[in-house]
Protein backbone atom coordinates (compact mmCIF):
# COMPACT_ATOMS: atom_id res chain seq x y z
CA UNK A 1 0.00 0.00 0.00
CA UNK A 2 2.64 2.37 0.74
CA UNK A 3 4.83 1.35 -2.24
CA UNK A 4 2.27 2.29 -4.37
CA UNK A 5 1.63 5.28 -2.95
CA UNK A 6 5.00 6.36 -2.98
CA UNK A 7 5.38 4.87 -6.75
CA UNK A 8 2.38 7.53 -7.36
CA UNK A 9 3.93 10.25 -5.45
CA UNK A 10 7.58 9.61 -7.89
CA UNK A 11 5.15 9.06 -11.20
CA UNK A 12 3.36 12.61 -10.26
CA UNK A 13 6.97 14.05 -9.89
CA UNK A 14 8.05 12.35 -13.06
CA UNK A 15 5.37 13.99 -15.03
CA UNK A 16 5.41 17.48 -13.66
CA UNK A 17 9.45 17.34 -14.75
CA UNK A 18 8.57 15.74 -18.08
CA UNK A 19 5.25 17.88 -18.54
CA UNK A 20 7.17 21.69 -18.53
CA UNK A 21 7.73 21.85 -14.88
CA UNK A 22 11.93 22.61 -15.65
CA UNK A 23 10.69 25.13 -18.37
CA UNK A 24 9.10 26.99 -14.94
CA UNK A 25 11.95 27.20 -13.41
CA UNK A 26 13.59 30.20 -15.00
CA UNK A 27 10.38 31.96 -14.48
CA UNK A 28 9.57 31.23 -10.53
CA UNK A 29 12.07 33.18 -9.44
CA UNK A 30 13.89 30.41 -7.78
CA UNK A 31 17.05 30.92 -10.07
CA UNK A 32 17.62 34.23 -8.48
CA UNK A 33 18.14 32.47 -5.34
CA UNK A 34 21.32 31.67 -6.55
CA UNK A 35 23.89 34.29 -6.18
CA UNK A 36 24.60 36.63 -9.05
CA UNK A 37 26.97 36.66 -11.81
CA UNK A 38 27.40 40.61 -11.51
CA UNK A 39 28.80 43.11 -14.41
CA UNK A 40 32.78 43.52 -12.96
CA UNK A 41 35.56 41.13 -13.85
CA UNK A 42 35.97 39.97 -9.98
CA UNK A 43 31.80 39.74 -9.76
CA UNK A 44 32.20 37.18 -12.25
CA UNK A 45 35.03 35.53 -10.90
CA UNK A 46 33.50 35.43 -7.29
CA UNK A 47 30.05 33.75 -8.86
CA UNK A 48 32.59 30.95 -10.34
CA UNK A 49 34.80 30.20 -7.15
CA UNK A 50 30.96 30.00 -5.54
CA UNK A 51 29.81 27.89 -8.49
CA UNK A 52 33.22 25.73 -8.07
CA UNK A 53 32.75 25.55 -4.25
CA UNK A 54 29.32 24.72 -4.52
CA UNK A 55 29.95 21.69 -7.00
CA UNK A 56 32.96 20.90 -4.88
CA UNK A 57 29.84 20.33 -1.77
CA UNK A 58 27.41 18.31 -3.82
CA UNK A 59 30.39 15.92 -4.86
CA UNK A 60 31.49 15.34 -1.46
CA UNK A 61 27.96 15.05 -0.22
CA UNK A 62 27.11 12.38 -2.89
CA UNK A 63 30.35 10.21 -1.73
CA UNK A 64 28.91 10.56 1.46
CA UNK A 65 25.27 10.06 1.68
CA UNK A 66 25.32 7.63 -0.77
CA UNK A 67 28.18 5.02 0.89
CA UNK A 68 25.73 6.06 3.88
CA UNK A 69 22.56 5.01 2.32
CA UNK A 70 23.94 1.84 0.61
CA UNK A 71 25.45 0.54 3.76
CA UNK A 72 21.99 1.53 5.48
CA UNK A 73 20.35 -0.52 2.82
CA UNK A 74 22.38 -3.42 1.84
CA UNK A 75 24.32 -3.95 5.26
CA UNK A 76 21.32 -3.82 7.96
CA UNK A 77 21.20 -6.10 10.80
CA UNK A 78 18.06 -7.89 9.20
CA UNK A 79 20.13 -8.95 6.67
CA UNK A 80 22.29 -10.71 8.88
CA UNK A 81 25.16 -8.23 8.49
CA UNK A 82 27.61 -8.25 11.37
CA UNK A 83 29.58 -4.90 12.43
CA UNK A 84 33.29 -4.66 10.62
CA UNK A 85 35.80 -3.94 12.94
CA UNK A 86 39.08 -3.84 10.62
CA UNK A 87 38.49 0.02 9.92
CA UNK A 88 38.71 0.84 14.12
CA UNK A 89 42.41 2.29 14.55
CA UNK A 90 43.59 1.86 11.28
CA UNK A 91 46.16 4.04 10.64
CA UNK A 92 45.56 3.45 7.09
CA UNK A 93 42.36 4.35 6.84
CA UNK A 94 42.88 7.53 9.49
CA UNK A 95 45.68 8.88 6.43
CA UNK A 96 43.80 8.50 4.02
CA UNK A 97 40.98 10.87 5.68
CA UNK A 98 43.17 13.24 6.41
CA UNK A 99 44.94 13.76 3.29
CA UNK A 100 42.35 13.63 0.99
CA UNK A 101 39.99 16.47 2.94
CA UNK A 102 43.44 18.48 2.92
CA UNK A 103 43.59 18.09 -0.97
CA UNK A 104 40.43 19.29 -1.23
CA UNK A 105 40.95 22.76 0.83
CA UNK A 106 43.73 23.08 -0.23
CA UNK A 107 42.55 23.33 -4.20
CA UNK A 108 39.68 25.52 -2.95
CA UNK A 109 42.35 28.07 -1.31
CA UNK A 110 44.78 28.44 -3.84
CA UNK A 111 41.85 30.13 -6.45
CA UNK A 112 40.29 31.55 -3.10
CA UNK A 113 43.33 33.38 -2.38
CA UNK A 114 44.12 34.32 -5.75
CA UNK A 115 40.88 35.71 -5.89
CA UNK A 116 41.08 37.76 -2.71
CA UNK A 117 44.50 38.76 -3.62
CA UNK A 118 42.25 40.56 -6.94
CA UNK A 119 40.03 41.91 -4.93
CA UNK A 120 42.07 43.97 -2.86
CA UNK A 121 43.80 45.39 -5.67
CA UNK A 122 43.44 48.78 -5.95
CA UNK A 123 45.97 49.85 -7.65
CA UNK A 124 46.03 51.45 -11.08
CA UNK A 125 42.06 53.33 -10.67
CA UNK A 126 41.23 55.61 -13.73
CA UNK A 127 38.79 57.36 -11.50
CA UNK A 128 38.50 57.81 -7.18
CA UNK A 129 35.28 58.33 -5.47
CA UNK A 130 35.23 59.03 -1.59
CA UNK A 131 31.96 57.06 -0.31
CA UNK A 132 30.83 58.55 2.95
CA UNK A 133 27.91 56.94 4.82
CA UNK A 134 25.55 58.65 7.03
CA UNK A 135 22.48 58.11 9.17
CA UNK A 136 20.69 57.88 6.33
CA UNK A 137 22.13 58.26 3.07
CA UNK A 138 25.34 58.28 1.25
CA UNK A 139 27.76 61.28 0.00
CA UNK A 140 30.03 60.58 -2.72
CA UNK A 141 32.51 62.91 -3.82
CA UNK A 142 34.18 63.00 -7.16
CA UNK A 143 38.29 62.81 -6.46
CA UNK A 144 39.88 65.99 -8.80
CA UNK A 145 36.84 67.91 -9.69
CA UNK A 146 34.44 69.39 -7.33
CA UNK A 147 31.41 67.40 -7.64
CA UNK A 148 29.56 66.04 -4.90
CA UNK A 149 26.62 64.12 -4.41
CA UNK A 150 24.12 63.06 -1.74
CA UNK A 151 21.95 59.90 -1.90
CA UNK A 152 18.94 59.65 -0.25
CA UNK A 153 15.83 57.32 -0.41
CA UNK A 154 13.82 58.40 -3.09
CA UNK A 155 10.50 60.41 -2.56
CA UNK A 156 8.14 58.05 -4.40
CA UNK A 157 9.73 55.02 -1.41
CA UNK A 158 9.74 57.37 1.50
CA UNK A 159 6.26 58.51 0.63
CA UNK A 160 4.87 54.64 0.51
CA UNK A 161 7.35 53.70 3.92
CA UNK A 162 5.04 56.15 5.97
CA UNK A 163 2.66 54.48 8.46
CA UNK A 164 -0.75 55.22 6.93
CA UNK A 165 0.29 56.53 4.05
CA UNK A 166 -2.52 54.82 1.99
CA UNK A 167 0.40 53.80 -1.17
CA UNK A 168 1.11 50.14 -1.07
CA UNK A 169 5.04 49.57 -1.87
CA UNK A 170 4.07 46.75 -4.36
CA UNK A 171 3.17 50.16 -6.41
CA UNK A 172 6.43 51.49 -5.99
CA UNK A 173 8.99 50.82 -8.69
CA UNK A 174 12.32 49.83 -6.87
CA UNK A 175 10.78 50.13 -3.37
CA UNK A 176 13.57 51.13 -0.77
CA UNK A 177 15.71 50.58 -3.81
CA UNK A 178 15.76 53.75 -5.64
CA UNK A 179 17.28 57.09 -4.41
CA UNK A 180 17.04 60.55 -5.56
CA UNK A 181 20.69 61.33 -6.96
CA UNK A 182 22.16 58.23 -7.88
CA UNK A 183 25.72 57.56 -8.96
CA UNK A 184 27.16 57.69 -12.03
CA UNK A 185 30.31 55.67 -13.05
CA UNK A 186 31.78 55.42 -16.67
CA UNK A 187 31.97 51.97 -17.82
CA UNK A 188 35.17 49.90 -18.72
CA UNK A 189 37.37 51.99 -16.11
CA UNK A 190 38.64 51.14 -13.11
CA UNK A 191 37.14 52.99 -10.28
CA UNK A 192 38.32 52.83 -6.76
CA UNK A 193 36.23 53.43 -3.61
CA UNK A 194 37.26 55.43 -0.87
CA UNK A 195 35.17 54.25 2.13
CA UNK A 196 33.99 55.97 5.61
CA UNK A 197 31.28 57.10 7.72
CA UNK A 198 30.65 60.19 9.55
CA UNK A 199 28.41 58.61 12.45
CA UNK A 200 27.99 54.70 12.89
CA UNK A 201 29.36 51.54 11.28
CA UNK A 202 27.32 51.38 7.46
CA UNK A 203 28.50 49.18 4.97
CA UNK A 204 28.50 49.94 0.74
CA UNK A 205 27.21 46.91 -0.64
CA UNK A 206 26.22 46.71 -4.69
CA UNK A 207 25.66 42.75 -5.88
CA UNK A 208 26.16 43.39 -9.13
CA UNK A 209 29.52 44.59 -8.65
CA UNK A 210 31.02 42.44 -6.21
CA UNK A 211 31.77 45.05 -4.01
CA UNK A 212 30.80 44.95 -0.04
CA UNK A 213 32.76 47.26 2.15
CA UNK A 214 32.11 48.72 5.65
CA UNK A 215 32.30 52.37 5.72
CA UNK A 216 33.76 52.94 9.43
CA UNK A 217 33.94 56.33 11.29
CA UNK A 218 37.76 57.15 11.39
CA UNK A 219 39.14 54.45 9.23
CA UNK A 220 38.96 54.75 5.10
CA UNK A 221 38.47 51.93 3.20
CA UNK A 222 39.02 51.22 -0.24
CA UNK A 223 37.35 49.19 -2.94
CA UNK A 224 37.53 48.88 -6.55
CA UNK A 225 35.95 47.45 -9.63
CA UNK A 226 35.43 47.80 -13.44
CA UNK A 227 32.69 47.50 -15.46
CA UNK A 228 32.78 45.30 -18.46
CA UNK A 229 32.58 47.74 -21.35
CA UNK A 230 29.28 46.39 -22.89
CA UNK A 231 27.58 45.83 -18.97
CA UNK A 232 25.98 49.63 -19.08
CA UNK A 233 22.72 50.07 -16.97
CA UNK A 234 21.36 50.85 -13.42
CA UNK A 235 22.97 48.54 -10.57
CA UNK A 236 21.60 48.52 -7.28
CA UNK A 237 22.56 47.61 -3.74
CA UNK A 238 21.93 48.62 0.17
CA UNK A 239 23.86 49.51 3.30
CA UNK A 240 24.60 46.04 4.64
CA UNK A 241 25.40 46.39 7.99
CA UNK A 242 22.86 47.46 10.97
CA UNK A 243 23.43 50.68 11.21
CA UNK A 244 19.88 52.22 13.04
CA UNK A 245 16.28 53.05 12.35
CA UNK A 246 17.08 54.31 9.32
CA UNK A 247 19.17 51.16 7.70
CA UNK A 248 16.61 50.22 5.23
CA UNK A 249 16.14 53.70 4.32
CA UNK A 250 19.64 54.36 2.68
CA UNK A 251 20.05 52.22 -0.70
CA UNK A 252 22.77 52.63 -3.51
CA UNK A 253 21.97 53.00 -6.90
CA UNK A 254 24.76 53.23 -9.55
CA UNK A 255 23.85 54.20 -13.36
CA UNK A 256 26.78 52.66 -15.35
CA UNK A 257 27.30 55.00 -18.46
CA UNK A 258 29.85 55.07 -21.51
CA UNK A 259 33.12 56.85 -20.61
CA UNK A 260 31.97 60.19 -23.24
CA UNK A 261 28.61 59.78 -21.20
CA UNK A 262 30.31 59.77 -17.79
CA UNK A 263 32.47 63.04 -19.20
CA UNK A 264 29.67 65.02 -20.03
CA UNK A 265 27.42 64.36 -16.66
CA UNK A 266 30.57 64.97 -14.85
CA UNK A 267 30.78 68.28 -16.78
CA UNK A 268 27.58 69.38 -16.44
CA UNK A 269 27.38 68.47 -12.39
CA UNK A 270 30.51 70.59 -11.95
CA UNK A 271 28.65 73.80 -13.84
CA UNK A 272 25.23 73.38 -11.55
CA UNK A 273 27.66 72.97 -8.06
CA UNK A 274 29.54 76.26 -9.17
CA UNK A 275 26.40 77.57 -9.83
CA UNK A 276 25.07 76.41 -6.77
CA UNK A 277 28.25 77.31 -4.56
CA UNK A 278 27.82 80.94 -6.24
CA UNK A 279 24.33 81.61 -5.39
CA UNK A 280 24.31 79.91 -1.73
CA UNK A 281 26.16 80.59 1.74
CA UNK A 282 29.43 79.58 1.47
CA UNK A 283 29.14 76.60 3.67
CA UNK A 284 25.90 75.25 1.60
CA UNK A 285 28.66 73.87 -1.68
CA UNK A 286 26.55 70.31 -1.85
CA UNK A 287 23.05 69.33 -3.34
CA UNK A 288 20.80 67.81 -1.22
CU1 LIG B 1 23.77 52.15 7.13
Amino acid sequence: MKRARLGKLLGTLALALAGGALPAWGKSGWDELNMPRGVTNVSTRIYALHMMAFWVCVGIAAVVFGVMIWSLVFHRKSRGAVPDISLTHSTKVEIVWTIVPVLILVSMAIPAARLLVRINNNTDSQLSIRVTGFQWGWRYQYVGSNVSVISKLSESSTDASMMHSGISPTSVPHYLLSVDHPIVVPVGEKIRLLITSIDVIHSWWVPDLGVKRDAIPGFINQASFTIAPDKTGTYRGQCTELCGRGHAYMPIVVHAVSPAAFQAWLKQQSALDKEAAAGAPATAVTRS
